[in-house]
Order: C-alpha cells, then sequence, then structure tokens
C-alpha cells in the first residue's frame, strides 16, 4: 500500500482511533453480540483469547482471571507482554495501538501466530471503548509498563513504573454502566468457559478467582491430558464400556486435528467441535468428516473380523450412541458460517479430519481388540432397537400415527392454525389439566395434560421411547417428529409451556421433560419454542383484594402493603402446593394469561454443561439426582442449563 501522508499524520490518526471507538460504543450489539449478560461476559473472554493466543504461538504458560470488589476484571498472563516501544509509522507504543486500535487487538503482530482464537476476534480496543475505565500494565525488558484509559480515550501516557521479573500482560477493566444493562459478573459462566478453554489448550494453567465476597474462591484449571480428560469430565457418572479413552492429536497442512472419544452404557450422543477453540454448535466439515470416518471405520473393522452375522451393518446413529466424543481443530483462515456464525465452511478440513479419525481409529481398534468387540457390540445394540422402533413406528402409523393425521384424545387443541401464534402447555396431572382447560383461551392455547412422571429418556433407548404413551402424545400433539426426522418447520405450536406444581415432584417432572427435549428435540429448544410457567406460591387476601406471590419475598412485600405495615393484620394467606388447588379463573389470571404471566424461556448456554448435567441428573446417581432438585426446585429463574 502506498504510502498515505495523511494517516501518518497524528491530528488526523487520533480522529481515526476516536471515531473508531465511538462506533464500537454507539453499537456495541454489533461488536460483542449484546449488552445483556452475554456481552458482559463476552469482555472477559475477549481479553482472555488474547492470553490464549499467546499461549497457542507457545510464549504462555498461565493465566489468571480475577473478579474483583464492584464487578472489576482483571486478566493476567506470563506471556511476552505486548509490545511497548514506538511504532515506526504510527508514532505510538505498541501497547496504545492494540488498546485503541479496532480489529487489531493484541494481535498486529499476526504473522508470529499459526492461528488464533476468539469469536468476534475484535480485540482488546472493543473491551476498551466499552469500559468505564480499563488500565493495562506491561512486563517485558525487566521493566514494568502502565497505562490508563476512560471509555477508550488514554487518560495518561504509558510510563515506566520500576523493574520487572519475567514478562507477562495484566489487563484490568470496569465494564461501563452507561453501556451495560447488566454488571454483575456470573462466576459459574466463567467458570465453565475458562475450564473449556483449559481442556482445549493442554498444560495451560488458567485460574479464576471471585474476590467479590468476603469468603474468597479460587478455582485452577490445568489438564495435562487435555481433550481426553475433557471427555471424562463430560462423560462424568456414565459408566464406560472400555477402559481407555481413545485419543490423539496430528498435524496436517489443512488443520491441526486433537479428538478424544469414548463410549458409555448410555444411548445419547454427546459429542462437541471445536474450531481455534470455539464451540462450533452447528457443526460444519469438521464434524461431516469425523462422522463419516466413524461409520466407515467401525464397519470395516467389523466386517474384516467376521463381527457381523450376514448382512449386518452399522448406521451413522449406531455408531454414535453412547459415544461422548471431543473435536478440536485449529485452522489458519476458518471460515465461519450459519445462523449463529458456528458452523465451520472450509471444504479442505473435511477430507483432514476424515483421513486422521481413520487412521488413528483403525489403529486403536486393531490394538485394543477386546474394546473394538464392546463398542461394535454396543452398537449392534443399537442398530437392534433401532430395527425394532421403526417397526414399531410403521406400525404406530397405521394406527393413530406419530407423524400427521390423528391428535392424542386428551389433547385440548386451539381452534387457530397458525403455529407462530399457538401455545401448548404441557400440564402436571389430570386435574390441573381440567384447570388449564377450562381457564384457557382455547383460541390459541392448547392443553396436553401428562400422567405423573413421564419416562427418563436418558435410561433408555429410542424404541422404549416411542413406546411411551406420554412421550407419544406430545410428540403427535407438536407434530414435528423425533431426533433425526425431527423437523422445526413443521411444529404445531411456537411456545411449548412446560407447567408443573411448585414442588419437589413438579421440578422432577420439569427435568424430565427438558431432558426429554433436549435429548429428542434439541432444536425446539435452540428455536426458543420451549417454556416454563410460573404459577405463584400464595395467595394474600385481605377484604376484596386479592394479590398473588411468586416467592417467600414477595409474600412478605404483599403483605406489608395491604396492612400499610401493621404486619398481616386481617390478612389471610393461601399457599398453593399444587395447580390443582386453583380454580380455572386463578389459574389463566396468574399463569396463563399472556398479559399478566411471567414465563421463562428456557436456552442453552453451555451445550457442555447441558450435557453433563442431564447426564447426572438423569444418569445412574439417584443420591446427587434427588440433591440436585431439592438444591435448585426453588431457583427455576436460573434455568439456563
Ligand atoms: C503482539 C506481539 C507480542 C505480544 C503480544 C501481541 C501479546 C498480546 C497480548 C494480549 C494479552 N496478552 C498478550 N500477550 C502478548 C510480542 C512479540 C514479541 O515479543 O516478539
Amino acid at each position: 500500500m502506498a504510502a498515505d501522508s495523511k494517516s501518518g499524520d497524528y491530528t488526523s490518526r487520533r480522529i481515526q482511533v476516536l471515531k473508531g471507538l465511538e462506533a464500537v460504543r454507539k453499537r456495541p450489539g454489533m461488536y460483542i453480540g449484546s449488552t445483556s449478560a452475554r456481552g458482559l461476559h463476552h469482555l472477559v473472554y475477549e481479553v482472555v483469547d488474547n492470553s490464549i493466543d499467546e499461549a497457542m504461538a507457545g510464549h504462555c504458560t498461565g493465566v489468571r482471571v480475577v473478579i474483583h470488589p464492584g464487578d472489576i476484571v482483571s486478566v493476567d498472563d506470563d506471556g511476552r507482554g505486548i509490545p511497548v516501544d514506538i511504532h515506526p509509522t504510527e508514532g505510538a507504543p505498541g501497547v496504545e495501538l492494540a488498546m485503541t486500535t479496532l480489529h487489531a487487538g493484541g494481535k498486529f503482530d499476526k504473522s508470529s501466530y499459526k492461528v488464533s482464537g476468539g469469536l468476534h476476534g475484535v480485540g482488546v480496543s472493543v473491551v476498551n471503548a466499552l469500559s468505564e475505565w480499563l488500565e493495562v500494565e506491561v512486563r517485558r525488558g525487566g521493566k514494568r509498563y502502565h497505562q490508563r484509559y476512560e471509555r477508550g480515550i488514554k487518560v495518561s501516557e504509558l510510563a515506566m513504573l520500576g523493574p520487572a521479573s519475567g514478562t507477562g500482560t495484566l489487563v484490568t477493566f470496569k465494564p461501563d454502566p452507561e453501556i451495560f444493562t447488566v454488571l454483575a459478573y456470573n462466576a459459574d459462566t466463567l467458570s465453565a468457559r475458562l475450564r473449556e478453554l483449559a481442556f482445549l489448550n493442554k498444560g495451560l494453567e488458567i485460574v479464576l478467582r471471585d474476590e467479590r465476597k468476603e469468603e474468597e474462591t479460587e478455582q485452577t484449571f490445568r489438564y495435562e491430558g487435555g481433550l481426553a480428560e475433557f471427555v471424562e469430565y463430560l462423560r462424568g457418572s456414565r459408566l464406560p464400556i472400555h477402559p481407555k479413552v481413545i485419543y490423539f492429536e496430528t498435524s496436517r497442512p489443512e488443520a491441526e486435528i486433537e479428538l478424544a472419544m469414548q463410549y458409555d452404557e448410555g444411548f445419547s450422543e454427546n459429542t462437541h467441535t471445536f474450531v481455534n477453540n470455539i464451540n462450533t454448535h452447528e457443526g460444519g466439515t469438521h464434524l461431516t468428516g469425523l462422522r463419516a470416518a466413524l461409520t466407515r471405520t467401525i464397519n470395516d473393522y467389523a466386517r474384516k473380523n467376521n463381527i457381523f452375522k450376514k448382512d449386518e451393518s452399522l448406521s451413522g446413529d449406531d455408531v454414535r450412541e453412547g459415544l461422548t466424543c471431543v473435536l478440536s481443530v485449529k485452522v489458519m483462515e476458518p471460515q465461519f458460517e450459519g445462523q449463529t456464525k458456528t458452523k465451520l465452511g472450509n471444504s479442505e478440513v473435511r477430507g483432514a479430519v476424515e483421513a486422521a479419525v481413520n487412521e488413528h481409529l483403525s489403529a486403536f481398534l486393531e490394538e485394543n481388540p477386546r474394546s473394538a468387540k464392546q463398542l461394535i457390540e454396543k452398537s449392534l445394540q443399537a442398530a437392534r432397537a433401532r430395527e425394532a422402533a421403526r417397526k414399531a413406528r410403521d406400525l404406530a402409523r397405521k394406527k393413530s400415527g406419530l407423524e400427521g393425521g390423528v391428535l392424542p384424545g386428551k389433547l385440548a387443541d386451539c381452534s387457530i392454525a397458525d403455529p407462530a401464534l399457538s401455545e401448548i402447555y404441557l400440564v402436571e396431572g389430570d386435574s390441573a389439566g381440567g384447570s388449564a382447560k377450562q381457564g384457557r383461551d382455547r383460541s390459541f392455547q392448547a392443553i396436553l395434560p401428562l400422567k405423573g412422571k413421564i419416562l427418563n429418556v436418558e435410561k433408555a433407548r429410542i424404541d422404549k421411547i416411542l413406546s411411551n404413551d406420554e412421550i407419544r402424545a406430545m410428540v403427535t400433539a407438536i407434530g414435528a417428529g423425533i431426533r433425526d426426522d425431527f423437523d422445526l418447520s413443521k411444529a404445531r405450536y411456537h411456545k411449548i409451556i412446560i407447567m408443573t406444581d411448585a414442588d419437589v415432584d413438579g421440578a422432577h417432572i420439569r427435568t424430565l421433560l427438558l431432558t426429554f427435549f433436549y435429548r429428542q428435540m434439541k432444536e425446539l429448544i435452540e428455536a426458543g419454542y420451549v417454556y416454563i410457567a410460573q404459577p405463584p406460591l400464595y395467595r394474600v387476601q385481605k377484604g376484596r383484594v386479592e394479590r398473588y406471590a411468586y416467592s417467600d419475598e414477595e409474600r412478605d412485600d404483599e403483605i406489608r402493603k395491604l396492612t400499610n405495615g401493621r404486619e398481616g393484620k386481617g390478612v389471610s394467606i393461601q399457599r398453593y402446593k399444587g395447580l390443582g388447588e386453583m380454580n380455572p379463573d386463578q389459574l389463566w389470571k396468574t399463569t396463563m394469561d399472556p398479559d399478566a404471566r411471567t414465563i421463562l424461556k428456557v436456552t442453552v448456554e453451555s451445550a457442555v454443561e447441558a450435557d453433563r448435567i442431564f447426564s447426572q441428573l438423569m444418569g445412574d446417581e439417584v443420591e446427587h439426582r434427588r440433591e440436585f432438585i431439592e438444591k435448585n426446585a426453588k431457583y427455576v429463574r436460573n434455568l439456563d442449563v
């Protein structure tokens, strides 16, 4: 590029910088996705990504994240430190350019990195622009440097503070309350992502410290086993069917590839794929390559070793049942596609992954014939169950089928036909179902009462799942099929609202239903169609005035308001133990009327954690499950799984 005399000009460069950061402050969503909790947490990830890049380049062994009182966050690493020398044409220290220049971030020396992480890759300057203040400290060349910014604008020159031992970069920032609607960091959210990053970058030590409360907490994540340990973590309490995690890492011209997998006694597939440390929820070419290789390699091995009976063979679904698997690829120039930009598009990666998995998986099978036999036997059982399910489905299709045609008898459907405007309430118990049927607005609200506990799909195969009456009723009512046959566009309702009692049993049923949707109709959750109703816990009444309360605090508030501070005088309080205690009119007013109700949308914030929670909850450890449900039953508001 020809040297532009203006761009070297100090004043015009300042104007450029200010314009850039102003754009970020004007439309923060464009750069960090949102200004709510998600965007707030994104700030931390953006800074951490720079340290991880330094680690991937082989120059950093540890990252330390601290949440300070006031939700100020610092990220410290032992990398080389951001350069502090004056840039020859820009006339400012490198660190200042990194902090104020859009898209440059810490990566202006991009050639030194093979690959680089970060979904948006917008760089630390965006964090700077969106912080009330940000301070950076660099340790480099035996010295310590410091600079401070406010809302992206430098308020001090880079200053040398004194000597330093070692090298590294410390960034401390306070998210700007003018920008963010939520300012409180959730340590669990940060912890889940930092743990994931530690699994994905083996050997790297990541510390998360929370100093906001009297009692400070600190977690250290460091996994020498990388993805092999990730798979063990994900498998949780499910029992493995072969002792050793299948693991390899390899470097090919198209990509660096790391894979770990293990089969267990469960029935679901738990595969997570990553590209440059980013979870590729929507899959892509790397996942396609992995799947092709799995099916081919296992079939080839079984055929060669005469494990199949005459014309047996295994489908892709068969070889993925009970599989926990993590694939991580690092590519130089990833192309992200799809609705949420989490689908890998690079076509060359498919072949590279397929070849690598073929090679290493067949070697594993050859070297571990006993494990090979066990996992193939497992896949064969899956194949037989699938065949039984197909027959059951064909039979079912003939009489009151799963697809199309006859709706379940106990469904009270709504009268309008537009799915976007229709909702279905899945109601615990026949008596509550009856109240809901009478209380609803039948034009757009359908009611499906469910009998007691539904089947735990975590512990059942597809044939058993499909023969369960409650599940069949739900599948037919929703009308979009199940699993691989699921077609979101056929859903008959865009709101599927789970309505259970506000007690431990209700929480259990709700969890069973969520497990069912997560495992069998995941797209329904991803589309944001699944909700949880919030029935009130109390009715507070004084004379002719009645109020409903959804928590103990609200109840006390209402009592105070109704009695002008005279605690509870003349007030009667009814505690609802179940939905059945409400008459149709009350149920409508408190829980079903769109103008008055609160419903919680179920979202999957971290697929990794969701998989784990469901297998923990619904797996073999009953004790664990009871404990969890009891602990969380009243905290349904945090139902991000
Ligand atoms: C560019 C060049 C060099 C280091 C970094 C960026 C760097 C950035 C960040 C951001 C957070 N931590 C970081 N650590 C390093 C160094 C180039 C060299 O020393 O040769």
